[in-house]
């Protein structure tokens, strides 16, 4: 039986210095460069144009979004690195917001995006990293799968991972036509099935060490 949203809203955004929304419910987070298509995902999945902002414009989000499912689960959009035009200050920003969120110890699940065009950048390679070092459990997907022939998309997603120094594996999706929205729904599903049956706070105890320094994870990838 395929996993539904039924019920989608916008809970909140939170900036570096702001508190994020109570934690009660696995909390799943979408990650990957600006303009990759995580507004986008975050809409077909919930089957609403403009939950999540999507623009044509890269580096407009510069919040974390909370956004309520079902009552079930927490979607968040963080807001994308890699864009070329920020500055120093806005890069440094937005380590400071990512880290902040990422050691938080709230992250049950990341989805990590990446275009299934190219391959991945320095910054994805950074973020990867931040993945790895607060050992948060993801799933790479691979985006836009409707700019490549349908017989490409799963080998192309495949190599994407590969390029990333993942085990080769990630979901061809695309917001355009709904490719890969099942597999992505089943694997949200299997996430959020498994953190209710932990006890959905448990992250809370199970989330690494961290000094909230954590120096060595510097530089951070480009603010978007
Ligand atoms: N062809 C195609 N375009 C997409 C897809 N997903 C996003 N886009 C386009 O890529 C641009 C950036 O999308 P957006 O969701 O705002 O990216 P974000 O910055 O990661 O949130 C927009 O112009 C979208 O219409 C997709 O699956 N296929
Ligand atoms: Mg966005």
């Amino acid at each position: 039986m395929e996993f539904k949203i039924k019920k989608a809203e916008f809970i909140t955004s939170a900036g570096k210095d702001s508190s994020y929304p109570e934690k009660t419910l696995a909390e799943v987070a979408i990650v990957g460069k600006s303009n990759v298509g995580k507004s986008s995902l975050i809409n077909a999945l919930c089957n609403m144009n403009k939950l999540a902002k999507t623009s044509q414009k890269p580096g407009k989000t510069r919040l974390i979004n909370f956004f309520g499912i079902n009552g079930e689960f927490m979607l968040v959009d963080l807001p994308g690195y890699g864009f070329a035009k920020a500055s120093k200050q806005e890069q440094a920003q937005w380590g400071e917001l990512m880290e902040k969120y990422l050691s938080s110890g709230r992250v049950t699940h990341l989805f990590m995006l990446l275009d299934i065009r190219h391959e991945p950048t320095a910054e994805d390679r950074q973020m990867f990293k931040y993945i790895l070092y607060y050992a948060i459990p993801y799933t790479l997907v691979a985006t836009k799968a409707d700019k490549l022939a349908k017989s490409r998309r799963k080998q192309a997603a495949n190599k994407c991972a590969k390029l990333l120094g993942a085990p080769p594996y990630a979901i061809a999706f695309s917001s355009e036509t709904g490719d890969g929205k099942s597999e992505l729904l089943e694997r949200l599903r299997a996430v959020v099935y498994a953190d209710t049956k932990d006890g959905g706070d448990a992250t809370e105890t199970d989330a690494p060490e961290t000094d909230g320094g954590a120096d060595g994870i510097y530089p951070a990838p480009g603010q978007a």
